[in-house]
Parts: structure tokens; C-alpha cells; sequence
């Protein structure tokens, strides 16, 4: 933790405050933003919400969802702005990171390994499951009333970066701050309906098309699966309906890493990285230009799919080889 206090001091001397979150939004960015932002906003602060990409409909029923702006309806920035969940300033996207990085007071609120300490005040806590459970801690020293909307979207944002608790950043604390947003009047029949009863015909067919490309490495200690542009416009699913995919190769027994492999455009491939036994994937985005954690990371690469196909596995082999000799020597 850096900069803690005076951190604090920056948010509650503020009048206006900017918050954003990073591009293809998902539930810690947006139960953040939209945690910190309801919390600002009931100390009589003027608040803007804004993200590059459009909130994913499964979120519509946290309250504030309908109020975060795009870039393009946000026409003043103001001095201070808090970015939540973001690695870097280009996270936010191009067109928004050129305004944003201009801000008088910037404030970093993360948990990625992969943080770059962009900010004048960085709150950086990697052991943090989310985003939202450094904000939780911020709402004591900031003097925010926790209520049942602010309770909801933080409580979404850890569900859903802690893989409904099963991830391996799942602490008692986790555990214990989750009860007390339940306790706080959070509607976990409501919560648990958008966010995992309810899926888009779109994307269980995407998920069908997906499951075909499955593939795994000879020692079957990697497995990975391809979702091109073509299966995007085939089935009607988007790219918010690719995230949960990447779940199935890291499931498959044996499997030490998984890998999603996304088509953004032709020459452009978004890849997704899962690990099991504390293989370090963040290590291995970051040879592609990417970060994230040490058990999920992610990078975008400049090639054809089968390029980045062949690259990427061969990485990972390498990383499992070196994995393997760390071992030994323990
Ligand atoms: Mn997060």
C-alpha cells in the first residue's frame, strides 16, 4: 500500500471527480467503479462515471449501471481522476487515456502484479482478490455510509474476479468481506440470476463452436482453444460473451496452463491465460507486451491466428520446462 493516507485526503478534498475503468469492461471494473462512485457521490462530490466500452448487459441491474458515460459525452475533465482496476493509463483505451493522463491529480486503485504505478497516488495491493476489496478498505477512511447499492456492486466484483470463490486468490477475508456485503442487504437471488443463470443463445452457441477447436499439448500439460471473428458473426455473440471460455481448457485434467486465444480483427489476437499449481502466466503475457496476475494474465498480439498459436505454446512450454527445473532444485 502506498500512499495511503494522502490518498484519502486527495478523494475527500475533491468536488468533482472523474472515474474510469479499463476497455471490455468486466465485473471488478464495473462493481468498482460504480462501488467508489455511488460511495463518492453520497458525500455531495459530483461524480462521473465513464468507460471506453459498453457496460455488458449482465450488469444492468447493479444501480448506476445506466450512468456510466463513453468517452465522447464526457466534455470537461475534471482535476481528479481515479482510475480503478487499470494496469496503466492505456488501459482506458487510446482516445480516453490522451484525456485522462492530462488530469491534475491521478490516482491508481489496483491489484494487478503488472501495475505500473502510473498514478501521483497508487493503491497497489496485489494480494487483493479485487479491485473492489481495496475499495471496501478506502470506504472506512473516506467516511462512506456502505449501502445495499454500493454493498451489491462491490460484492459483484469479487464474485466474479475470484471465479465465485474457487480462484486461488479466494482468502478467509474474502470470504469474510463477502458475508458482510450480504449482510448489508445484497440479493443474492438477483446477483446470482444475471450473473450465472442467465446466458445470451449467442454464447452457448459460441461456446459449442469453441469447444470443437479444443486442443492439448502432447505432455497434455497445456490446452487451449480458438475463437475467430468468423465464430463471432456465425453465432451473434460478442466479445463480452467470450470471457468465461477460457475456464474450459484450464479444467481439463493434467493441465497446468490454459490458453484462450481471441481474434480481434484479421492480424490481431487477443490471448487469455489461465494457470494451475502457481505457474506464473503474468511472466508469460508479459514476454507478449501483456500482465495481469500470476494465475490469469492476458496480452494482444499483432499476428495471424496460427503465428500467435505457434509463439504463444511454445512460450508456455518453455515457461512449464523452467517451472519443472524450479522444482527439482527445491
Ligand atoms: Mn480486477
Amino acid at each position: 500500500m502506498e500512499n495511503h493516507e494522502s490518498l484519502v485526503e486527495v478523494l475527500r478534498l475533491a468536488d468533482r471527480i472523474l472515474i474510469a475503468s479499463h476497455v471490455n469492461p468486466d465485473g471488478d471494473s464495473i462493481g468498482t467503479l460504480i462501488g467508489l462512485g455511488l460511495g463518492l457521490e453520497s458525500l455531495g462530490k459530483e461524480v462521473i462515471m465513464v468507460n471506453n466500452d459498453k457496460t455488458p448487459s449482465m450488469y444492468s441491474y447493479l444501480d448506476g449501471a445506466s450512468r456510466i458515460l463513453r468517452p465522447e459525452q464526457v466534455e470537461e475533465v475534471p482535476d481528479t481522476v481515479v482510475l480503478v482496476d487499470c494496469t496503466d493509463v492505456e488501459r482506458v483505451g487510446p482516445g480516453l487515456a490522451e484525456r485522462l493522463k492530462k488530469a491534475a491529480v491521478l490516482v491508481n486503485i489496483d491489484h494487478h502484479l503488472s501495475n505500473s504505478r502510473f498514478g501521483h497516488y497508487n493503491l497497489v495491493d496485489e494480494e487483493a482478490a479485487a479491485t473492489a476489496e481495496i475499495v471496501a478498505k478506502l470506504l472506512g477512511p473516506l467516511k462512506i455510509k456502505l449501502n445495499q447499492s454500493i454493498a451489491t456492486a462491490l460484492y459483484t466484483g469479487i464474485v466474479m474476479d475470484t471465479g465465485s470463490f474457487r480462484y486461488s486468490n479466494t482468502t478467509a477475508a474474502t470470504h469474510r468481506l463477502a458475508a458482510y456485503f450480504l449482510e448489508q442487504g445484497v440479493d443474492l437471488d438477483q446477483v446470482r440470476d444475471n450473473l450465472f443463470e442467465t446466458r445470451p443463445l449467442a454464447m452457448l452457441r459460441l461456446m459449442g463452436e469453441a469447444l470443437q477447436t479444443l486442443k492439448t499439448s502432447p505432455d497434455g500439460q497445456l490446452a487451449w482453444v480458438e475463437i475467430t471473428q468468423e465464430m463471432l458473426d456465425r453465432t451473434g455473440a460478442r466479445d463480452e460473451h467470450c470471457e468465461e471460455l477460457i475456464n474450459y481448457p484450464r479444467s481439463v485434467a493434467g493441465v497446468k496452463i490454459g490458453i484462450l486465444f481471441r481474434e480481434i480483427s484479421p492480424g490481431k489476437v487477443k490471448v487469455g491465460f489461465r494457470s494451475k499449481c502457481g505457474v506464473d502466466v503474468n511472466k508469460l503475457a508479459g514476454q507478449f507486451g501483456g500482465g495481469g496476475h500470476r494465475s490469469a494474465a492476458g496480452c494482444v498480439i499483432n499476428e495471424r491466428m496460427p503465428e500467435v498459436v505457434n509463439q504463444v505454446i511454445l512460450a508456455a512450454e518453455d515457461l512449464l520446462k523452467q517451472d519443472l527445473k524450479q522444482e527439482t532444485v527445491k
